[in-house]
This record gives C-alpha cells, sequence and structure tokens, in this order.
C-alpha cells in the first residue's frame, strides 16, 4: 500500500491534494484487498488512481473594459467503470491539476455510493467569478464551452456546478453547449427549473448532509432536534444545510466566507437565512454584513496566522464544514473534542486534514466521510439525467423522498462495510470499501482497459 502511495507521490510530486485523498482511501481499503489478491494482480489500485483522461485549455475572454485575459480550463475524467463521467466544476483561483484530480477521485467512490450509475470526474478553472460583471461570467463561461463541448455529452461526461458555479453559469454554460452541439440534452445538472433542471437540486448537498447526520444519530438513538450547530460556508451547500437543520429543530450559531465568520448566540431563523440567501445569490455580498444587519452577531476577520479557526473552537454538539478542503486542521479538531462535539459531518469536499481525522476517530466521534455524507448533491444530479432522459419532471417530494432513500442507503452501506471488515461503526472506512469494491468489480468485468 505504502508502496502505490510512493509510486503516486513519484509521479506527479507537487499534488499535494491528491496525494492525501489517495492515501485516506488506500489506508482503508487494505483488508479489501488481502480478501481478495487478484485485485492485485489486476492492478486496481494504480488504474484507479491514473484518470482515465485529462483534458487542459486555454480559455482567453474580454473583460467590461476591453482587456483580454487568460485562464485555463480542465476537466478530468477520472473513471467511467459504472457510468459516464459525472462530477461539478469549480471556478476559483485556487483550482490547478492536484485540486481538481483530489476531487474527481473522490468524486468516483461518492457516485458510487449513490446506487445511481454515474462514473467520476470533475472541472473547472481559476477563473474568479468575485467582482466580476454577468457579462463577463458570461463571456467566460461560453468561451470555456467552446473548448469543453468536444468532450462532454449527456452519455458520456454531464458536468454539474460547484464552488463558483451555480444556476447561473450551468445557464450560459448550457447556452453556449446547446448551440454549439445543436441538441438539448441533459449534458449539464442543476439547471434552471424552466429548461431542465431538477426540483431539489440546489437543496440536495445540504438536505443529504443533514439526513445522513440524523441517520447517525438515529442508530444511536437520537437527533438533531435540540442540539447547537456550527456551520461553516455561506454558499449553496451551507445554506442548505442551516435550512435543513432549521427544519428538523437543531439550532445553527456560525457561517462563515473566506473573509471571517459570524457567530450568532441566538441563533439562525428563517428570516436571517433569508438574508444571507438574498446576500449571497443575488448580491453576491459578504458574511461581514449578517453582522451590520444583527448587530447581536459578532463578526471575526480570518486570520490565516493563527493556526486554527476560531469559528471550530465554540460549544457545539455537531459540526458541518460546508466551505472547503483542509478547512479543519488537527488544532481545530482538538478544540471542537474539548468543547464536546459529538458529530461532525461534511458537507464540503475533504474539509478534514488527515491529522483532524485522526483526532476525531480517536475520540470516538461520529465522523462522517464527504463522499458519503455530501453525496446528495451528485444523486440529485443523477435524478436530473433520469428526468431529463425521460423528459419529464417529478414534483418536490418525489425527489426529496429518493434523496432520503438514497441517503438512507448510502448511511446502510457504509455501515455494512464497516462491519464486514471489523471496523464497525466507522464510516470512513465504510465508505471507502462500499465505493471502492463497487467500482473494482465493474473495472474488473470489464477487462484491462
Ligand atoms: P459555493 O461557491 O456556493 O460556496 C462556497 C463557500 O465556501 C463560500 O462561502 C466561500 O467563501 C467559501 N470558500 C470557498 N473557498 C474557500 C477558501 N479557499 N477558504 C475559505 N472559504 C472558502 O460552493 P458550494 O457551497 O457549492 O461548495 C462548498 C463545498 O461543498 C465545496 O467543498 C464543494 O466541493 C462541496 N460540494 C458541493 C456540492 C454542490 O452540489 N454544490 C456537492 C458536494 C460537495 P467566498 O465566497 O469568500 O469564497
Ligand atoms: O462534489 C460534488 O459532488 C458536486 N460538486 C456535485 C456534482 C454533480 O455532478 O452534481
Amino acid at each position: 500500500m505504502t508502496d502505490i502511495l510512493e509510486k503516486v507521490k513519484a509521479k506527479d510530486p507537487g499534488e499535494k491534494e491528491f496525494h492525501q485523498a489517495v492515501q485516506e482511501v488506500i489506508s482503508s481499503v487494505q483488508p479489501v484487498l488481502e480478501r481478495n489478491p487478484h485485485y492485485r494482480q489486476a492492478a486496481v489500485l494504480e488504474r484507479i488512481t491514473e484518470p482515465e483522461r485529462i483534458i487542459m485549455f486555454r480559455v482567453p475572454w474580454m473583460d467590461d473594459q476591453g482587456q483580454v485575459h487568460v485562464n485555463r480550463g480542465f476537466r478530468v475524467e477520472m473513471n467511467s467503470a459504472i457510468g459516464p463521467y459525472k462530477g461539478g466544476l469549480r471556478f476559483h483561483p485556487s483550482v490547478n491539476l492536484s485540486i481538481l484530480k483530489f476531487l474527481a477521485f473522490e468524486q468516483v467512490f461518492k457516485n458510487a455510493l449513490t446506487t445511481l450509475p454515474m462514473g467520476g470526474g470533475k472541472g473547472g478553472s481559476d477563473f474568479d467569478p468575485k467582482g466580476k460583471s454577468d457579462n463577463e461570467v458570461m463571456r467566460f463561461c461560453q468561451s470555456f464551452m467552446t473548448e469543453l463541448f468536444r468532450h462532454i455529452g449527456p452519455n458520456t461526461d454531464v458536468p454539474a456546478g460547484d464552488i463558483g458555479v451555480g444556476t447561473r453559469e450551468i445557464g450560459y454554460l448550457f447556452g453556449m453547449y446547446k448551440k454549439l452541439a445543436n441538441e438539448f440534452t441533459g449534458v449539464l445538472t442543476g439547471k434552471g427549473l424552466g429548461w431542465g433542471g431538477s426540483l431539489i437540486r440546489p437543496e440536495a448537498t445540504g438536505y443529504g448532509c443533514v439526513y445522513f447526520a440524523a441517520e447517525m444519530l438515529k442508530a444511536k438513538h437520537d437527533r438533531i432536534e435540540g442540539k447547537t450547530c456550527l456551520v461553516s460556508g455561506a454558499g449553496n451547500v451551507a445554506q442548505h444545510t442551516v435550512e435543513k437543520i432549521l427544519d428538523m429543530g437543531g439550532k445553527v450559531i456560525t457561517l462563515s466566507d473566506s473573509s471571517g465568520y459570524i457567530y450568532d448566540e441566538e441563533g439562525l431563523d428563517r428570516e436571517k437565512l433569508a438574508f444571507v440567501k438574498e446576500l449571497k445569490n443575488i448580491k453576491r455580498g459578504r458574511i461581514r454584513e449578517y453582522h451590520e444587519k444583527y448587530p447581536r452577531s459578532v463578526y471575526t476577520d480570518a486570520d490565516p496566522s493563527l493556526g486554527y479557526n476560531p469559528l471550530w473552537n465554540h460549544k457545539a454538539d455537531c459540526a458541518f464544514p460546508c466551505a472547503t478542503e483542509n478547512e479543519i486542521n488537527e488544532r481545530d479538531a482538538q478544540n471542537l473534542v474539548n468543547n464536546g462535539v459529538r458529530l461532525v459531518a461534511e458537507g464540503a469536499n475533504m474539509p478534514l486534514t488527515l491529522e483532524a481525522i485522526q483526532v476525531f476517530l480517536e475520540n470516538n466521534i461520529l465522523y462522517a466521510p464527504g463522499k458519503a455524507a455530501n453525496a446528495g448533491g451528485v444523486a440529485v444530479s443523477g435524478l436530473e439525467m433520469a428526468q431529463n432522459s425521460m423528459r419529464l419532471n417529478w414534483p418536490k417530494e418525489e425527489v426529496d423522498s429518493r434523496l432520503r432513500i438514497i441517503m438512507k442507503s448510502i448511511h446502510q452501506s457504509c455501515l455494512d462495510a464497516a462491519e464486514r471488515y471489523g471496523r464497525p461503526g466507522n464510516y470512513l472506512v465504510g465508505a471507502n470499501i462500499a465505493g471502492f469494491v463497487k467500482v473494482v468489480n465493474a473495472m474488473l468485468d470489464q477487462g484491462i482497459v
């Protein structure tokens, strides 16, 4: 196992996020390899860590002043053993190959857990939508799609949103794809409701994460009701995580963006959440403005020199990191444990460092890895694909009920796999093994390709 990790590191030495994601998975699946010697001979680890295809391209675009800019576009087509490549597009200045490979790698196992036929991929650009006009974002999306369109298709590769890509961006991307391909198909998910989108897709990641957390608590004869929760981020996943926690009678006392965080001792309510949605989705403002509107809350600027994030140093029962990768380090994890946290569910992808995961496992905290807990988003993307293929739209209740069933089933698969391999109650090991076995068996059935 260390062997494979060393090989992966040696091949692409700079890709630290990708190495981290690979290390997390292969350290869990060791017992599977021991029980299945033929996996070794078939070099399944070597194959699963090597993307099937990577596309990199220039994205030139013109700003409102007539200045031309160039960004880099990517699509990592990681694994298509169980279905067309599926996964989001991220527009953020930090985007590089390492980040997209880690996201695509995680996506492969996550998608396998959803029970739906989707392979794994991820893409995006180092373009920063912050501070850009709608027209600039449109021109960027159009330029991005003039290259990407030849690599994707409703049965080939179906992108969606991620950080910096929401309904607005999906709209501009879809418009250009439709024009170039001269077809109206479900080539992207997260579409607007009037043109092929699914009800509940915007809510699905956050809702699914809370459904998953509720299942974990239920297995311990407990519930979300009455729990105090810390949520980070203020975007799509964070907003709908808060919404579902409120639905279930929990209390949320924090939210953040990359500039800082707010602490609201009284807790968010529906009105405050509506304010955050408008602030972030329409005005595209900063979370600091929450404090201006609700002065009894406290705003704290982000200060990376501290070495820890004070958001995670409040007393709470549950923590839902919903912003970005590696946002909880070892010290944050220790602070959470010291403050009595009982459950940590990852709305974001890989928000915990490997050391932070260790702290939670050693302290017997209920810990849900992102590939299980945040799979609701891509699951409803799969349901959007199904609705597009049938050319009909399901009502909200139908999609939400399918989402609940899927999250319940992922929860059970994690517990079953963990039990089968002698690690009862370990959701990390369970999620990695259940996803891995499904993908690897499909790969083996399909020969050496
Ligand atoms: P959004 O763009 O809607 O929101 C992202 C939020 O995270 C913003 O508040 C943003 O703050 C903050 N953030 C982003 N990057 C950083 C950073 N480097 N440091 C600090 N804060 C940061 O994205 P989503 O809500 O869609 O995505 C959040 C997480 O959830 C990501 O990890 C994503 O991969 C994951 N995810 C998303 C799914 C989806 O369906 N959208 C599905 C499954 C997982 P700011 O505005 O200041 O940048
Ligand atoms: O990380 C993720 O699962 C997503 N960004 C959603 C992917 C999708 O295809 O809906």
